[in-house]
């Protein structure tokens, strides 16, 4: 039996309360050691990975892992939001009621890390001194050291986190518990995962995965479910799946801050890591804060609409990352430290890594090259030539400080001014290439009827179509009705009102499927065009959904379009969108208690269409 109580000492924890957690996890779970963990140890807890075979050396200060074969995405259907309140019960979020949960949870961990070390690991989910701190501590104990090193990548780690507590009892307790890999029935009737956040205690429970948000607790669990679950109980703050950007006008010398959310694997990273495109680079500079999570708030003493990431890192799709869709995202793994890939195809004689879109063609000489389950490409047989190498979702880790354009402020506590708050998604037809909505309860109801097509981060669901308010419906903690609330009622509190925007990078000819818009460093255009609307420079073109950007007012210097495409992509097809309206008045009746200035809107929208 592990001897907690030394464990904690060595490591100067003295709040009782997380002294007690973890005894009473280390006892249930039976692991056989436990160590707290700093972010100091990372270069040990390294060699220990390599020497143990977690890890294989990818080149200087990089790493390769693998994942199970089947344990390579989050599991929506396995996830549940459990409380102690009914009331609770949302369309999305799976509710059970917490008393039934926790002792099932309980018994699939009791014994399961016998033999493992288990890991305490200390986290702040918000820069140091944040006046969100008090909901962004929080201590993960894992039997996993790559979970461990994520954890020290995604967020600030340290023992200093939990000391000093305004409430030494308000942290998040986040129990992780791999499991029996290779015998959980992953994705069968027989599925033995669950991955339960009991939003009303602060308590994360996760059995059965090692991978990314099913067991990087801060990150999905923490940073969006029981982020969002606070930011309502507290009445205080917005937890939501964004990037969030800063521009600056050379020029003007003015800064900007975006922030926005599109569904997982459907473009935040790379909007976020943006390089302003060669001919507007002289006037702009893009900055990076954040790519997948932001907290926002209205601050008490000059009432405007603040924005913060709570991560310390990336965790990006690697998928069609190259010199020129992403040449951030290639120089902080490139240059950086600390990298770690995960399930990429990998060269074990040359520590070479590979996926697809990295270079137009996979490298000509296979020798020695491994796909990601570790087969070899050389024996792949007649049928299974054209598999992918990576795994669709594989990806790259690397801290913020890896990041080239990092907003220089992005460690400061007071957040950012937000500007603009923009949506988007995987949408093959419909959506324009941006439309903007000045009015509060019309941009929220544009994001509850956000409708993309789903990807491969999550198991089992890719493209197919379906509306994932904001962006959140895989973390939506709470009913949707009193989510619109709480968000117009906290954006609505902001002295300046952000204007909203609803974007679309993926629109594509119906004949070929080309992309329409070519994406990537040129979608700064259109976010432009969205500052400039905002400042009265430029008018656009008024629409039943919104406004549009009249080809005149888009800067497109320097960029190649056929003319046919950009008509299509700042177009509105009205016999189309009116034929949405009715999906969406079904989707939003799913909602009981949607907010009467939601119906509003919508009831505004489709009138507007009428008369188009
Ligand atoms: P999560 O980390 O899962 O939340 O995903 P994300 O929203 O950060 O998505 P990410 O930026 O990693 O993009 C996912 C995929 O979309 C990658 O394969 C990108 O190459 C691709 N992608 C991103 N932006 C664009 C774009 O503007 N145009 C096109 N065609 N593809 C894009
Ligand atoms: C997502 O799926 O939206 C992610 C990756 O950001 S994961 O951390 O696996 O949830
Ligand atoms: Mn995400």
């Amino acid at each position: 039996m592990a001897d907690v109580e030394k464990a904690l000492d060595d490591a100067g924890v003295t709040n009782p309360h997380v002294r007690e957690y973890v005894a009473y996890w280390a006892d249930l779970t039976g692991a056989e050691r436990v160590e707290v963990v700093d972010a100091a140890d990372d270069a040990r807890l390294i060699k220990e990975a390599l020497d143990a075979g977690e890890l294989l050396p990818a080149g200087e200060g990089r790493y390769y892992s693998r994942s199970y074969h089947k344990d390579t995405a989050r599991s929506e259907e396995r996830t549940i939001v459990a409380t102690n309140d009914p009331k609770d019960k949302g369309v999305y979020n799976n509710w059970r009621p917490a008393s039934e949960m926790k002792p099932l949870l309980e018994e699939r961990m009791r014994g399961a890390s016998a033999g493992k070390t288990m890991y305490v690991i200390p986290y702040l989910m918000a820069p140091p001194g944040s006046p969100l701190a008090p909901w962004a501590t929080g201590v993960e104990l894992t039997d996993s050291r790559t979970v461990v090193l994520h954890m020290i990548r995604m967020s600030r780690v340290g023992v200093d986190y939990l000391e000093n507590l305004d409430d030494p009892n308000m942290f998040v307790r986040a129990v992780h518990v791999t499991g029996d890999l290779e015998h959980l029935g992953q994705g069968t009737p027989d599925d033995k995962r669950y991955f339960v956040t009991v939003a009303d205690e602060r308590t994360i429970l996760h059995f059965g995965s090692s991978y990314g948000g099913n067991a990087l607790l801060g990150k999905i669990a923490h940073g969006l479910r029981q982020a969002a679950y606070d930011g309502w109980a507290s009445n205080k703050f917005l937890g939501e799946q964004y990037m969030l950007i800063g521009i600056h006008d050379k020029e003007t010398g003015k800064d900007y801050h975006i922030c926005g959310g599109f569904p997982s694997a459907s473009g935040k990273t790379n909007l976020a890591m943006m390089l302003a495109p060669d001919a507007l680079g002289d006037r702009y500079h893009v900055s990076f804060y954040g790519d997948d999570i932001a907290w926002l708030w209205v601050d008490e003493k000059d009432g405007k609409l603040y924005g913060m990431n709570p991560e310390y890192g990336v965790f990006g799709v690697a998928k069609d990352t190259n010199e020129k869709t992403n040449p951030t995202a290639l120089a902080s793994v490139d240059e950086g430290t600390g990298v770690i890939f995960t399930n990429i195809a990998y060269n074990p004689d040359t520590h070479e890594v590979w996926w697809e879109g990295r270079t137009p063609e996979p490298p000509a000489d296979v020798t020695g090259w491994l796909d990601w389950k570790g087969n070899p490409i050389a024996d792949r047989a007649e049928g299974e030539k054209d598999a992918p190498w990576a795994h669709p979702n594989s990806r790259f880790t690397t801290t913020l400080d890896n990041v080239p354009n990092i907003a220089k402020d992005y460690n400061e506590p007071q957040g950012v001014p937000i500007d603009a708050i923009i949506f988007g998604g995987r949408t093959r037809d419909r959506e324009p290439l941006i439309r903007a909505i000045t009015d509060l309860a019309e941009g929220v109801y544009d994001g509850l009827t956000l409708g993309a097509e789903a990807t491969f981060a999550a198991e089992g669901v890719d493209g197919q179509l379906r509306y994932d308010p904001m962006s959140n419906r895989p973390f939506m903690a709470y009913g949707e009705g009193d989510y619109a609330a709480h968000y117009l009622k906290i954006v609505g509190a902001a002295k300046e009102q952000p204007i909203f925007a609803h974007v679309n990078w993926f629109q594509r000819d119906p004949e070929d499927g080309h992309f329409l818009w070519p994406g990537y460093r040129e979608n700064l255009r259109p976010l432009l065009w969205l500052l400039q609307l905002k400042n009265g420079e430029v008018k656009g073109r008024e629409t039943a959904v919104g406004i549009i950007p009249t080809e005149d007012e888009l800067n497109l210097e320097g960029m190649d379009i056929a003319p046919e495409d950009l008509q299509t992509i700042l177009s509105i097809n009205v016999p189309r969108w009116q034929q949405e309206m009715g999906h969406r008045e079904e989707h939003l009746k799913q909602f009981p208690n949607m907010p009467e200035e939601i119906w509003e809107a919508h009831r505004r929208v489709a009138a507007a269409l009428e008369t188009e």
